[in-house]
């Protein structure tokens, strides 16, 4: 029977009812039981929204830039969410950019939306549920949305599952980190910002970013499945952009680099290809948590922990051995089931595999 509450929200998100949108938000962000009924509405009628994803290590600028961005696409006439994703300060952190979003005078602009998101649950400080608010907020109608991701090396990688353009943001004085983003940031990254012009060595920071592109291209075009080889009809090289974001300068340059990749993405499918992506990232995510879920909900009926303390205690059975019968068991006793057991048996031989 289709929830008559969560219909309700749905509806009142799509005739841009902001208290609906945040609701709606804190659902999905906690897993509440209407939260899956929900979602199957949003998927089935939101289309996914252009993802812009910020990433670069602290105090580069990230939080003082994305407000200039958000308002540039909002007086285009677009309308922009912007999700911040901030462990270590989700309280002042998020506060911060939601003040900066706002005007001289305290207002939100019309066309924006601005939601600090906890990183709880997520790998590389994004939360998992973050793909799905991206749908979300586009059943609000915003077709735009900003990301601001925590700085923390590798882990920046997982924007890569939500990001259709990902925007690495760099400043001079910040040297020994780009060793680190050169690792593997710097391969993913779509636009290239040094924030900070009106430090010294900015110019240095410029020109440092396009010699490790230049090294890094052809693994930056590898993360797509494109071989520099083939007959694609474009290659898509990484700008490199400076920005004051505290005077606001730089800013169109940067916006019209982010609408090129946008661009560009529209040849040969690449944005459908990386939605594509997006979805079976997060369908994968979800079995893992389904699997997991029903094997610990077996596995902590009483008689089963006594089973396992006694063999782990007589030493008859190492703590993997344990874990492997115990697993083996469940998926045997749902072997009737035997087509979602195949799909799980390939899910995990994929992703096993070297
Ligand atoms: N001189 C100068 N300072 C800037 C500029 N942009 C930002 N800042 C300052 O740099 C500091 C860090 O800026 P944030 O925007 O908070 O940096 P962030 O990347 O969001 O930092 P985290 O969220 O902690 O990772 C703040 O004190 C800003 O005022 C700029 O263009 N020039
Ligand atoms: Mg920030």
């Amino acid at each position: 029977m289709v929830n008559p509450e969560v219909q309700r929200l749905v509806a009142d998100m799509k005739s841009g009812k902001i208290r609906a949108l945040s609701r709606a938000i804190s659902w999905v962000e906690s897993q509440t039981k209407e939260s899956s009924e929900l979602l199957e509405k949003v998927y089935a009628c939101a289309k996914a929204p252009w993802v812009i994803g910020i990433t670069g290590v602290g105090g580069a600028g990230k939080s003082s830039l994305v407000p200039h961005i958000a308002k540039y696409f909002a007086n285009q006439g677009r309308r922009v969410a912007v999700l911040a994703v901030d462990p270590s300060s989700p309280i002042t952190g998020g506060a911060l950019l939601g003040d900066r979003i706002r005007d001289n005078g305290g207002q939100q602009h019309p066309h924006i939306f601005f939601r600090s998101v906890a990183s709880r649950g997520g790998q590389g400080g994004l939360a998992t549920c973050v793909s799905d608010l991206t749908r979300v907020v586009s059943t609000a109608g915003f077709d735009v949305v900003l990301i601001e991701t925590v700085g923390a090396g590798q882990s920046e990688l997982a924007i890569l599952n939500v990001a259709h353009t990902i925007m690495l943001i760099h400043a001079p004085g910040l040297g020994d980190d780009i060793q680190a983003q050169k690792a593997g940031v710097m391969e993913i990254a779509d636009v290239l910002v040094v924030n900070k012009a009106d430090k010294p060595g900015a110019q240095d920071a410029v020109l440092m970013l396009q010699q490790a592109l230049l090294l890094s291209e052809k693994n930056a075009h590898m993360h797509e499945g494109l071989n520099l080889t083939t007959n694609h009809p474009a290659h898509w090289h990484p700008p490199v952009v400076s920005t004051i974001a505290i005077e606001g300068k730089g800013i169109e340059q940067t916006c019209q680099q982010l609408q090129a990749h946008f661009a560009y993405l529209q040849l040969d499918e690449g944005y459908e290809k990386r939605n594509h992506a997006h979805v079976m990232k997060r369908m994968h995510d979800y079995i893992k948590q389904l699997v997991l879920d029903r094997l610990a909900h077996q596995i902590q009926t009483p008689s089963v922990q006594i089973r396992m303390e006694k063999e782990l205690t007589s030493l008859t059975h190492d703590p993997l051995g344990t874990a492997r019968e115990l697993a083996d068991s469940f998926f045997q006793s749902q072997a009737t089931h035997s087509e979602f057991s195949q799909l799980l048996r390939q899910t995990s031989q994929k992703e096993t595999a070297p």
